[in-house]
């Protein structure tokens, strides 16, 4: 099976991420919004979390964001060190608690454009009911979740993201679980903005990330992402590149597809596009529209 691009809209030529991209990121990384002393990063050979990090400060400079004014929030994992590589005000911190202590950040200081950064395990599986919750109040957040389908930083075990019949390292015989299908969770809890991409198609990555960036509301960009190391070998995948050319072969794009569809079943198809764009007041807007007025009449003194 080909990459199916039957759905997609054009992109223009300038769309891609190129060599000469990267190689002026790595000489000018403060510009760049990248900590320049920290780097190399810790990532192993082939994994996609410094792809997805290449891409996302791509996108922080198309969508022309002041570093002063962003906040970068991570958990506890592999993704969760990207809060040490960018150099803005970015926490690292304790697993499954990146959207609480983001959504304390941006009611704190609303000015701030706060980006949540993690993994698949500590965004859904700890931290599920954060997640849930953001998104039905629709929280003024951008959350971009690596989901490479294993809790890769502490030897690769079995979670919520897992999909039937992948062995991990608490999975020998094959995960029984249903696996959630992120962009259905997302959207039905009440996101405004839902989108998937590989790390292998950055451009229209990047794109998603900077459309998040820019959206009012709850955002929340998936990106599917190798563990060469432990999902890819404990079920065979290959190495990194093999990853990646299956995630070329089996990719289908389409935008607003039936969420139902976005399944990722191991061995299937990849649907990929962005799913949910729409518009709904945020939890900050409804605040000061419906509590601010009384709560400022109550304190006038009768
Ligand atoms: C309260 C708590 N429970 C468990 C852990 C152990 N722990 C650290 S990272 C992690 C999973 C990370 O998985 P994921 O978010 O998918 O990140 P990845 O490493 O795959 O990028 C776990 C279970 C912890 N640090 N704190
Ligand atoms: S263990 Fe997996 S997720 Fe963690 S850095 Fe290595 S390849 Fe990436
Ligand atoms: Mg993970």
């Amino acid at each position: 099976m080909r990459m199916s691009r039957e759905h997609e809209e054009p992109l223009d030529g300038d769309e891609h991420w190129t060599a000469e991209m990267t190689e002026e990121a790595l000489a000018h990384p403060v510009e760049w919004g990248l900590r320049a002393e920290r780097l190399p990063h810790i990532w192993c050979p082939g994994c996609g979390i410094g792809t997805s990090l290449a891409c996302f400060v791509e996108a922080l400079k198309e969508a022309k964001i002041d570093l002063n004014r962003l906040s970068v929030v991570s958990g506890i994992g592999c993704t969760g060190r990207v809060a040490g590589y960018v150099s803005c005000d970015s926490f690292h911190t304790t697993h499954g608690r990146a959207i609480p202590f983001a959504a304390g950040l941006h009611l704190g200081n609303p000015e701030l454009n706060v980006v949540v950064f993690s993994g698949d395990g500590d965004i859904v599986a700890i931290g599920g009911n954060h997640l849930i919750h953001a998104a039905r109040r629709n929280l003024d957040l951008t959350v971009l979740c690596v989901n490479n389908f294993t809790y890769g930083m502490t030897g690769g075990q079995g979670g919520p993201t897992t999909q039937e019949g992948a062995r991990t390292a608490t999975t020998p015989y094959g995960a029984v679980e249903y696996a959630f299908n992120l962009p259905l969770l997302t959207a039905a809890a009440g996101a405004t903005y839902v989108a998937r991409w590989t790390v292998l198609d950055l451009g229209r990555l990047r794109r998603s990330i900077v459309e998040a960036l820019e959206h009012k509301g709850f955002a929340f960009v998936e990106i599917v992402s190798p563990c060469p190391v432990y999902y890819g070998r404990r079920n065979r995948l290959g190495e990194a590149v093999d990853e990646l050319r299956y995630y070329k072969e089996n990719t289908v794009v389409h935008n607003f597809a039936p969420l139902e569809e976005c399944e990722l079943a191991l061995g299937g198809r990849i649907v990929v596009g962005k799913f949910v764009q729409r518009e709904r007041p945020t939890f900050l807007d409804l605040v000061r529209e419906k509590i601010y007025p009384k709560a400022q009449q109550a304190a006038v003194p009768h």
